[in-house]
């Protein structure tokens, strides 16, 4: 079961927050409001999912040329990326420097081939969360992530895989990550249609709808 206070306290947060005015300018790297963490907090809807990865599949689906549901094995064999990057959540934490691996957006897309109408996408997890994101930001952003710090991504974490993006609120990256659409309108997501941002730019502070 999702946890349905949990859920509307930070809808609350996000109702009474929204007319406020962002925080003063931090450090050079940390956007205004954060403050830097150095472990990594667990948010999550109240479920966990347990996905194993035998049982795990990303479909992708919508506005492309070939729709594909990529299989565990299927997944690991595509081009692998390694990246370091900053992570910023909206609750006010940062964790510098992340080496994730996994495989960049950019490379589905170079497979699927999104049709000339998709605009936007959006990620769909095991645990029912959605959240969406502009094709030019995903494109530019999106890393599907299996590895954090040379070892497989916790369960707790989002493994087997799931979605990070370092330039925007960390909402945006969807864990247990399913399914990919391709969408020729905005759909927002779970927290998008709570009161959080759709655009979640955290050096405009951008928390709040
Ligand atoms: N499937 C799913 N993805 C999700 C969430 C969630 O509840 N379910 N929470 C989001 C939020 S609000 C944040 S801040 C990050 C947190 O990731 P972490 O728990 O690994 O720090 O995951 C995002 N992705
Ligand atoms: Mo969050």
């Amino acid at each position: 079961m999702i946890n349905k206070k949990l859920i509307e306290a930070k809808e609350r947060l996000a109702k009474t927050a929204r007319n406020s005015s962002p925080a003063a300018t931090g450090k050079d790297r940390l956007p205004p409001g954060q403050h830097e963490v150095k472990n990594w907090p667990v948010l999550d809807l109240g479920i966990q999912p347990d996905i194993p990865k035998e049982k795990w599949s990303l479909t992708i689906s919508g506005l492309v040329a070939n729709p594909r549901q990529f299989t565990w094995d299927e997944f690991m064999e595509l081009p692998q990326a390694e990246l370091v990057r900053d992570f910023h959540c909206v609750t006010t934490w940062s964790r510098f420097d992340n080496h994730w691996r996994g495989v960049e957006f950019k490379t589905i897309c170079d497979i699927v081939k999104p049709s000339p109408q998709a605009t936007h996408i959006v990620c769909a997890s095991y645990d029912d969360y959605t959240t969406n994101l502009p094709l030019n930001v995903a494109l530019d952003d999106l890393l599907l992530v299996h590895t954090w710090e040379g070892q497989p991504l916790s369960r707790e974490h989002g493994g087997p895989v799931r979605g990070v993006v370092s330039k925007i609120y960390a909402w945006k990256g969807a864990k247990w990550i399913k399914e990919i659409e391709f969408l020729p309108v905005d759909q927002p997501g779970f927290w998008e249609v709570r009161g959080y941002s759709n655009t979640a730019d955290p050096w405009k502070e951008e928390r709040y709808s």
